[in-house]
C-alpha cells in the first residue's frame, strides 16, 4: 500500500482528487477521515496541510505526495519532484507600490519585505547582494505596505488580481510553481515502488490527454495533401480508405488550443463531416 499525502482543502484540494480519480483510483463514498485507502488500487490518500506535506514525505509518514512547488522551495525537506502535475499554477514574486518609479532590484536594499515565503526570499536577496529586512507573516501579506507594515511584498500572484486591488505592482518575478508529485529521499520497498511506478504511469497518461481532442473528417482523395499540411507537427495522422474510392477518413490528435483555427481551415480545404471527441486517456 503506497500513502500518498494530499491537500485537505485549499486550492490544490480538488485538483488533486481529480487528477487521481482519473487515473482510475476510487474510494469508499463514505465520510471523509485523515486516511482514506483506496477500493480498487493499493494507495491510501493522508489528507493534511499543504505546509505539512514536505515534511511528511521526507519523515516516511506519507511515502509521496502532492502539494505546490513553492512548499517544496520554502520549506527545505529532503525531498525529490517526481513529477510535475500541470494546476495549481502561479508563481512567487515581489511586488511594491504602483506609485513607485522602480529602479531595479536595488530599490529594495534597506526595505522591509512582508512574506510567507522567507527561506525563498533569503536565497534570492543574498544571490543578487540585495540587504533587505524580511518581515514574515502569514496570510494577507497583500495589505502589508497599505497599512505601513512593510515596504513591499514577496507572495504568490496567479492571475494578479490581489496586487491591482491593493494598488501594488509586480515588479520581480522570483520563481514559476506548479503541483508537484514529490517521494522521499529513501528508497522504497519493491512493492511501493512499483505501485508508484504504476501511478506517475496512469498520471503521465491522464495529463497526456489534458488539452487533446481527437478529430476524425472525410476528405476527398484530391484534397488529401491539404488537409495533411493542416495537421503538421502532429505525429503521423491516420488516414484510411472508404468504401467511395474518391474519399478517405482522415484521424487526428490536436491541442484544444488551435481547435477552431485547425478546423476553419480543413473545411476550406474540402473537409467533411469534422468530428471532435474528448481524449480521456493517452497512454504512451
Ligand atoms: O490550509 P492549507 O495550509 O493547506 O492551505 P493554504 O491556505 O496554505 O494554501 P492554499 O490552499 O491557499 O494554496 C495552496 C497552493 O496553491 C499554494 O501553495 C500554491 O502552490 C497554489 N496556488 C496557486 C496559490 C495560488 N495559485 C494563489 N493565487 N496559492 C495562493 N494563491 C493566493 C495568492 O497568495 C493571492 O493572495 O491567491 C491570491 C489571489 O491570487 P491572484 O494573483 O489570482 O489575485
Ligand atoms: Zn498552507
Amino acid at each position: 500500500m503506497l500513502r500518498i499525502a494530499v491537500q485537505s482543502k485549499g486550492r490544490l484540494y480538488e485538483e488533486s482528487m481529480e487528477l487521481i480519480a482519473q487515473a482510475g483510483i476510487k474510494f469508499p463514498a463514505t465520510k471523509r477521515t485523515l486516511l482514506v485507502p483506496s477500493r480498487n488500487f493499493p494507495v491510501e490518500v493522508l489528507f493534511l496541510r499543504d505546509d505539512d506535506i514536505p515534511d511528511s514525505v521526507a519523515t516516511g509518514t506519507a511515502d509521496v505526495g502532492i502539494v505546490g512547488f513553492n512548499e517544496v522551495l520554502e520549506k527545505r525537506q529532503r525531498v525529490t519532484v517526481l513529477h510535475e502535475l500541470g494546476f495549481g499554477r502561479c508563481r512567487l514574486s515581489l511586488a511594491i507600490s504602483k506609485d513607485v518609479d522602480y529602479p531595479g532590484r536595488q530599490w529594495f536594499n534597506g526595505k522591509k519585505i512582508a512574506t510567507s515565503y522567507p527561506a525563498i526570499l533569503r536565497d534570492y536577496l543574498d544571490k543578487h547582494g540585495i540587504c533587505a529586512d524580511i518581515h514574515v507573516i502569514n496570510g494577507s501579506v497583500e495589505i502589508a505596505p497599505g497599512i505601513g507594515l512593510a515596504d513591499g511584498i514577496f507572495d504568490i500572484v496567479s492571475s494578479g488580481g490581489t496586487l491591482v486591488s491593493n494598488n501594488l505592482a509586480e515588479v520581480e518575478k522570483v520563481v514559476d510553481s506548479q503541483a508537484v508529485l514529490i517521494g522521499g529521499n529513501l528508497p522504497l520497498s519493491d512493492e511501493k515502488q512499483s505501485i508508484l511506478e504504476d501511478l506517475i504511469f496512469r498520471f503521465k497518461s491522464v495529463m497526456a490527454a489534458d488539452g487533446k481532442k481527437y478529430l476524425l473528417m472525410n476528405v476527398p482523395r484530391r484534397s488529401l495533401d491539404g488537409v495533411l499540411e493542416i495537421l503538421p507537427g502532429i505525429k503521423s495522422p491516420t488516414v484510411l480508405p472508404l468504401a467511395d474510392a474518391g474519399w478517405c477518413s482522415v484521424h487526428a490528435v490536436i491541442d484544444e488550443s488551435q481547435f477552431w483555427d485547425i478546423v476553419t481551415r480543413l473545411k476550406k480545404v474540402g473537409a467533411e463531416g469534422i468530428l471532435v471527441l474528448d481524449i480521456m486517456k493517452m497512454v504512451p
